[in-house]
């Protein structure tokens, strides 16, 4: 058995990667650890909660103490670090609270791992999940590749571009077996609806105004979260240590063309006229700092370790609304703050 420590794994992304694992691996102990933030949500992890190789922590990230036990207590093997601060527009208004989780939190994970392991590094790894904002915007044109230099812009990317230095620190100077992924935007279910696709979708539904940044004309690069799951697998189990690999499925959308297909697929799953909700579209004042584009080149993922996206955009896009539109009393419960009762819930179970 191996013991698997998956940080932030009641959020969005962490669900779906903790859910691959306890499901394609009954060999390996999966334990979950998340502190439950307004982000973390147990109910995105039900269909799982009772399986045997799976087990929930709650606990703070920058709780030294406490994350130390966990290591001892399971016997980690290796981490996927994935907890964290997550919403750039959050940033920008509590940049501490980011610099808290992102920075302090990884950290703290990094020593844990390295006086756990103490220079026993055989089959130990730890893999740090970031993303592509740290590579700053583009132009029109260009890619961001892994030799791509860091040029964060918000508080947010600032966070995740500090723990990525400090992730492969702790390789260089220690010698840590760490991995470093950044990915693009994802999008698919369970995504809290503070981000534009679950947000604009469940807007869309209860003809509400979609609140659009600007111009509508930044660029983001899309990836449905099951195929960022499957990237994160085989990097886990075939990455080269003290590697950057970057994640992206060539989907570059402005963001006023992808809102439009959002009511498009909205419209139509909901029977409404063509057009009907074309008025919903609100033009407000930009986000601070507004990056214009990111576009991720994941060639080296495809050429060493034959990873590709399974989905095309217009398929995972049709699937996750959906989602969502099957799932009403999911999204109610997160709106309304009613899925912090079935923490509390899962929790007294424990
Ligand atoms: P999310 O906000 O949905 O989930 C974050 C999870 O971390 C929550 O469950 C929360 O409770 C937990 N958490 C926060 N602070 C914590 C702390 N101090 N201790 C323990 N747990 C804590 O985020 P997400 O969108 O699923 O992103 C997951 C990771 O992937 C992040 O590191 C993010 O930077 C990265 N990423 C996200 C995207 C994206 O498009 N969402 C793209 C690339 C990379
Ligand atoms: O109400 C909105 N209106 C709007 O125009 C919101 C919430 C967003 N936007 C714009 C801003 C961005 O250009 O849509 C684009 C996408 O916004 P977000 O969903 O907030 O994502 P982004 O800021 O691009 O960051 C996301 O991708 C990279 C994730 O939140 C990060 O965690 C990840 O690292």
């Amino acid at each position: 058995m191996k013991n698997i420590l998956i940080t932030g794994g009641a959020g969005f992304i962490g669900s779906h990667v903790v859910r691959l694992f306890v499901n394609k691996y009954p060999n390996y102990n999966i334990i979950n650890l998340d502190v439950l933030t307004y982000a973390g949500n147990l109910e995105n992890l039900k269909d799982i909660e009772d399986k045997p190789n799976y087990t929930f922590v709650k606990a703070d990230i920058c709780d030294a103490n406490k994350i130390e036990n966990v290591f001892s207590k399971h016997n980690i093997d290796a981490v996927i670090h994935l907890a964290a601060e997550s919403h750039v527009d959050r940033s920008i208004i509590d940049p501490l609270s980011f610099a808290r989780t992102n920075v302090m939190g990884t950290l703290n994970l990094l020593q844990a791992a390295k006086k756990y392991w103490d220079n026993d590094y055989e089959n130990k790894l730890f893999y740090h999940i970031s993303t592509d904002e740290v590579y700053g915007s583009l132009t029109e044109k260009g890619f961001f590749t892994e030799e791509t230099s860091y040029d964060p812009h918000s508080p947010y990317s600032a966070s995740k571009a500090s723990s990525d230095h400090f992730v492969r620190a702790y390789n260089d100077t220690y010698n840590l077996p760490t991995v470093i992924s950044n990915c693009s935007n994802n999008y698919g279910s369970y995504q809290f609806p503070e981000k534009l696709i679950p947000l604009f979708i469940n807007n869309i539904c209860n003809n509400k105004p979609l609140p659009v940044y600007g111009k509508g004309e930044n660029i983001r690069d899309w990836l449905y979260v099951n195929d960022h799951a499957r990237a994160i697998d085989l990097i886990y189990h075939k990455g080269k240590l003290g590697d950057t690999y970057n994640i992206g499925g060539f989907n570059e959308w402005k963001n006023i063309d992808l809102i439009k297909v959002l009511i498009k697929t909205v419209d139509k799953l909901l029977e409404r006229k063509e057009g009907a909700s074309d008025n919903l579209i609100t033009y407000v004042t930009d986000r601070l700092g507004h990056d214009y584009r990111y576009a991720i080149d994941s060639s080296k993922l495809k050429n060493e370790l034959g990873w590709e996206p399974s989905l095309q955009f217009e398929e995972g896009i049709e699937k996750t609304v959906k989602w969502y539109l099957n799932n009403e009393s999911w999204i109610k419960n997160v709106i309304s703050g009613d899925y912090q009762k079935y923490n509390k819930k899962y929790l007294q179970k424990e």
